[in-house]
């Protein structure tokens, strides 16, 4: 029973969606990293993110159901950081969202794309969320306009980051964030699974929206920016010697390679304060 439910939640039944347009989201955001930062503070900040790292807005209906997947191993430190800005900057926006952390199990070769699809279908699991964002953990945007809703087609959403001087580093790049529907994603049959160690996996899935019949949609470039926190390449993802050839095969291997071929196990799923926590197993080069 539909009241009962929305009763249960602590909410009205009759909520006026949201504006088109959020009264609350403003303009550049200064980034910086504060010291001693803790997870707890994040949450003491944030008393409206439920278990799971789950949010709506207390006063209007989403217009948006937005899913953050971030594939992560050893980067706690990052997360941290990312969490402090990416809640408030979510909650500005008037989303319905969810933050999900799709962990890497053991010390075998980072596996990044693989990672987005086990993200894709384990939070397809959990909710019929209409936008997936696909974030690595190190960058933090830093304009309020970017905002976290998915587009008529796949959306390039990290295309001005400081280290290449806040603009596109080449013409096709479609790394960093990236923002997909469940249709988009489909439609190019999701990511690669083969994609070991660092590189080469965000051009093929920039070549596979084509392949699938879309386009790269981007923000602004004065909207789209991020700021990296700045790292050395990690251990366990050393750069992958054969991600040009590969690259060169897509167009044979996309429908071969991909949503429809992903295997893994779940080894645990975590509803913390500020994130769903997912711990998988992904195997090892074939
Ligand atoms: N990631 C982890 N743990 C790892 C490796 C990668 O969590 O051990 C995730 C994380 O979300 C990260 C993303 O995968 O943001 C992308 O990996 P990356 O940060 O290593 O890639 P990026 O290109 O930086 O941002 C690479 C550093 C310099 C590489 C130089 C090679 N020529
Ligand atoms: C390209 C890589 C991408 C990478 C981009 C930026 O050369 O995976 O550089 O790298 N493509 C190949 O290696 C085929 S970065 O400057 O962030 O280290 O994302």
């Amino acid at each position: 029973n539909l009241s009962l439910l929305a009763k249960a939640h602590g909410r009205g039944e009759n909520m006026p969606y949201c504006p088109k347009t959020s009264p609350l989201i403003g303009g550049p955001i200064h980034v910086s990293f504060p010291s001693g930062l803790t997870l707890a503070q994040v949450a003491r900040k944030n008393p409206l993110v439920v278990l799971g790292g789950r949010y709506r807005p207390p006063d209007c209906e989403a217009r948006h159901r937005t899913a953050i997947i971030i594939p992560h191993r050893n980067r706690e430190h990052h997360l941290k950081f990312l969490l402090y800005y990416l809640h408030p900057f979510l909650q500005r926006q008037q989303l319905n969202y969810g933050i999900y952390i799709i962990h890497q199990a053991g010390n075998y070769t980072f596996n990044r794309a693989k990672l987005m699809n086990v993200g894709f279908r384990e939070a397809m699991r959990e909710e019929d969320w209409d936008c997936l964002f696909f974030h690595d953990v190190d960058l933090i945007p830093e304009d309020d306009r970017n905002t976290y809703m998915c587009d008529a087609n796949p959306k390039h959403a990290a295309i001005a980051m400081d280290k290449f001087g806040y603009k596109l580093p080449y013409k096709m790049y479609f790394g960093g964030v990236s923002a997909l529907s469940p249709l988009h994603y489909l439609k190019m049959n999701g990511f690669p699974n083969n994609y070991w160690g660092w590189g080469g996996e965000d051009d093929d899935i920039g070549v596979r929206v084509s392949l699938g019949g879309m386009f790269i949609s981007r923000p602004s470039v004065k909207v789209g920016r991020y700021k990296m926190i700045k790292h050395k390449l990690d251990k366990g993802n050393d750069v992958n010697p054969r991600r040009f050839n590969m690259l060169a095969k897509t167009r044979q291997t996309w429908k071969l390679d991909g949503m429809n071929t992903v295997e893994y196990e779940v080894l645990s799923r975590d509803h913390f304060p500020l994130y769903t926590n997912i711990t998988v197993h992904i195997g090892t080069e074939a």
